[in-house]
């Protein structure tokens, strides 16, 4: 709570020095071939947080913690690799998983790890679909390990109460390369909340949960970042 308290202090500062205009959607696209594998910063520097929420093996919720900045170093949440592409994933992918320094795993507790990108949803942005479209294959996900995609809306004004949790269950996907799409509507109450867009999984015993991402795009329905435009800071151009 203290780190999501720190959290708050920090995006209120930020509020307070950035312009109105400035609080909306941006695009991102990633295919993961410019961040360096080897820098356990790689992740963190392009955005990408972790937060872990913590279940009794029958599902009572103990405890959250983070966000943090997403590590890069195999041993929790996520981790860029290499080699597990096909044409179009290129060199470099992302790998989500457990956190596995968690020693609750032992314990039999249920561990969510998630991995997201987060932003700020601005009035401007009202009326708009936004789509988290990516590619995905199936890692070394076993036992009970389930994973999911999804975007999620969290309202500051309302003690980070969720307010969409959009998602698309990752658990039984192919070891082969497909696409998935998430999309949501930006209503009017939506104005002034927090986005996230990214991968989740629950595991416990220390049972695999890896699942490959890659190409990994948010745009408003009918744009596609690319090299062509600059917009709102990201590329894009019309699809
Ligand atoms: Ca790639």
């Amino acid at each position: 709570m203290r780190n999501r308290a720190n959290a708050i202090a920090a995006a209120l500062v930020l509020t307070c020095l950035i312009p109105a205009a400035g609080l909306a959607l941006v695009p991102y696209t990633q295919d993961f071939e410019g961040l360096s594998q080897r820098q356990p910063g790689a992740l963190s520097g392009d955005g990408w947080l972790v937060y872990g929420n913590v279940f009794s093996s029958t599902g009572t919720y103990l405890y959250g913690y983070g966000p943090y900045p997403a590590p890069n170093d195999g041993a929790a949440f996520c981790q860029i690799v290499a080699g597990e592409g096909d044409v179009d994933q290129g060199t470099q992918q992302l790998v989500v998983f457990s956190d596995y320094e968690n020693t609750d795993h032992a314990d039999g507790n249920i561990i969510e790890a998630n991995v997201f990108q987060e932003q700020l949803i601005g009035a401007g942005d009202v009326g708009q679909t936004w789509v988290f479209d990516f590619q995905a294959k199936l890692g070394n996900l076993e036992g009970s390990s389930t994973a999911a995609a999804f975007i999620k809306t969290l309202n500051p004004n309302a003690g980070y109460a969720m307010t969409n949790f959009i998602t698309l269950d990752m658990t039984s996907i192919p070891a082969t390369w497909s696409p998935y799409s998430l999309s949501i509507v930006i209503d009017g109450g939506l104005a002034g909340q927090i986005l996230q867009f990214g991968f989740l999984n629950k595991a416990s015993y220390y049972e695999g949960s890896g699942v490959f991402y890659d190409n990994i795009s948010f745009a408003i329905d009918g744009m596609i970042p690319t090299e062509d435009m600059t917009w709102g800071g990201v590329k894009s151009t019309f699809r």
